[in-house]
């Protein structure tokens, strides 16, 4: 049986994903570890917890070998939002702690998960139906680590042999966390405002087409993709995986199915507005379903109306 160690477990991704590998593979077999313990978060109290700076290269290595893991699956990293906000912090943290935890990886010879990103692309990429293999450019400092961080992934796996593997992320949506601080945040902003108040002001201007998944079918390709068979793992570190491309007229259509009264307007913000233009309008999954059989099972109407139930449940609103 997997023992892994997840960091950034409080996070976006990781504060379901733990939840959901503790479900697979037993509550003591999954590590989550966070810069901060959050008491009666569930990630923490539903199994061992430690709290964990990932730029702290030797606390990072006494928990893994105190737990006995084989497996790490990194998370902690800043979005690209903050990361544009304070890109040396971004590059120490992205970079260090990807560093840090691959060095563990090949010490105690781990499997490894770490995701790339949509953010991996830049201008000059080719916008639509994006290639797995293509130009990758990027103009932020999220992107910039996150290019990094997948040819650094490459080198561990060549070099030293680790079972490095990872996926380039859409946008996801979840209703366990509140938005952080990404782009593609307001694809999450928007159904809590939507409940809340019944309108919501975008930050990302009409026609601006964004890769999207739902939280479901992200928590399930990490898991198929770690228990895939690593000789048919071609693009091993940088997956394109996606469910859907909309842009925010559309996602505001499909929660007026659900709430008439909806209202949405815009006010641009320059910063992510500009992240936003340099990502694929629509990214190709096919080496994905070819080498390790993704599939995503939500779509925009299927995942609205899960998303607006599992809310109004959450923020107690009939
Ligand atoms: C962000 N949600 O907006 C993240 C993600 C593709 C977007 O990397 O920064």
């Amino acid at each position: 049986m997997k023992k892994i160690l997840v960091t950034g477990a409080l996070g976006q991704i990781g504060s379901e994903l733990v939840m959901h590998m503790r479900n697979i593979y037993g509550n003591d077999n999954v590590i989550a570890t966070d810069i901060r313990r959050i008491d009666g978060n569930p990630a923490v109290e539903s199994g061992p917890f430690e709290v964990l700076d990932v730029l702290n290269a030797k606390k990072m290595a006494e928990v893994a070998k105190k737990h006995e893991v084989d497996t790490i699956v990194h998370l902690a990293a800043l979005l690209s939002a903050v990361a544009e906000a304070k890109p040396v912090l971004a590059w120490e943290i992205n970079m260090g702690g990807l560093f840090n935890a691959l060095e563990v990886a090949r010490e105690l010879k781990c499997s490894f998960f770490t995701p790339s990103s949509i953010g991996a692309f830049g201008p000059n990429t080719p916008k639509d139906n994006t290639p797995q293999d293509t130009i990758q450019r990027p103009e932020t400092m999220y992107g910039v680590t996150k290019v990094s961080g997948e040819v650094l992934c490459d080198y561990y796996f060549k070099r030293f042999g680790v079972d490095t593997r990872g996926v380039r992320f859409p946008g996801l949506i979840s209703y366990a966390t509140a938005p952080g601080g990404g782009t593609t945040d307001y694809a999450v902003d928007i159904y809590y405002k939507a409940l809340e108040e019944g309108k919501y002001t975008s930050y990302i201007a009409e026609n601006t087409y964004m890769d999207m998944m739902y939280m479901p079918d992200a928590l399930n390709a990490i898991v198929t993709l770690l228990e895939a068979d690593s000789s048919k793992l071609i693009h091993r570190n940088a997956f394109n995986i996606t469910a859907m491309s909309f842009e925010p007229s559309m996602l505001a259509n499909e929660i007026k199915k659900h709430i008439p009264n909806f209202t949405m307007n815009y006010d641009v913000d320059p910063v992510r507005q500009a992240i936003a233009n340099s990502w694929p309008n629509s990214i190709d999954c096919s080496a994905a379903k070819a080498e390790w059989g993704f599939n995503a099972k939500y779509d925009l109407e299927n995942m609205t109306q899960d998303m607006l139930q599992k809310l109004a449940k959450k923020l107690n609103i009939r």
